[in-house]
């Protein structure tokens, strides 16, 4: 059976280029016949977006602005997404919380990367939020989607220092280098079954 990939995305497409390479280097359209059919951004300006377009993956705006409110927009991404049919939806840097329908619609085919360790940190700015609490350590967490922002089974994580003179920047780009490991990964591992 064909295992579609569909992934959301809002910025910079960093974590879907690697789920990307992953998928080409791992050969998953061989071992798991599973491909990255879409990359759907809710924003026009997305820089991931051309990035997508140059591996050669259909690509797809579903802005949420054109929309009056939560529940028409998560429709319309419904809508764009099942045209693909879709095992996994993938979400890397997406940035629009869902509503429960669209989470039920995905039930079990639905991930998400949030840069933090959860349970701590849920929501927006993370890194700033655990330099602020004195942590000495941050991360990021891989998790199936549920109702509840961000709290959903966690998949995977991945743990990075906090150091002397960090920026939520600086932390960002440490972090942003475990994603790109441990997001391929889990989505290798839901493939396989694991
Ligand atoms: N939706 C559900 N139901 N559950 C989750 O666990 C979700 C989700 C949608 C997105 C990603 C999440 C993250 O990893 C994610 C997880 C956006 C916001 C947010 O507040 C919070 C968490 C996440 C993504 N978004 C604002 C909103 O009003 C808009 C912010 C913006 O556009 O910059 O939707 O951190
Ligand atoms: C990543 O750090 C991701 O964990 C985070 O945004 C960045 C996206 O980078 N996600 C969120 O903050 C979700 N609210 P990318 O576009 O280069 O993958």
């Amino acid at each position: 059976m064909q295992k579609n990939i569909v992934i959301l995305i809002s910025g910079a497409g960093s974590n879907m280029e690697a789920i990307v390479r992953a998928a080409r280097r791992g050969r998953w359209a061989e071992r798991f016949g599973a491909k990255v059919c879409a990359v759907i951004s809710n924003r026009p300006d997305a820089a991931g977006l051309a990035g997508a377009r140059g591996e050669g993956i259909a690509t797809e705006v579903v802005d949420h602005k054109a929309y009056e409110g939560r529940d028409a927009f998560d429709a319309a991404l419904i809508a764009a997404i099942d045209r693909h049919t879709p095992a996994l939806v993938v979400l890397a840097g997406f940035m629009r919380i869902l509503t429960p329908a669209f989470v039920a619609h995905y039930e079990g085919r639905l991930v998400n990367i949030h840069p933090s360790l959860l349970p701590a940190f849920p929501g927006l700015k993370t890194h700033e939020r655990a330099i602020e609490a004195g942590c000495r350590f941050a991360g990021a967490t891989v998790h199936r989607v549920t109702a509840d922002l961000d709290h959903g089974p966690i998949l995977e994580q991945a743990v990075v220092p906090v150091l002397a003179g960090d920026t939520g920047g600086t932390l960002a780009a440490r972090v942003l280098t475990q994603e790109h490991i441990i997001y391929p990964r889990a989505v290798e591992r839901l493939l396989a079954g694991a």
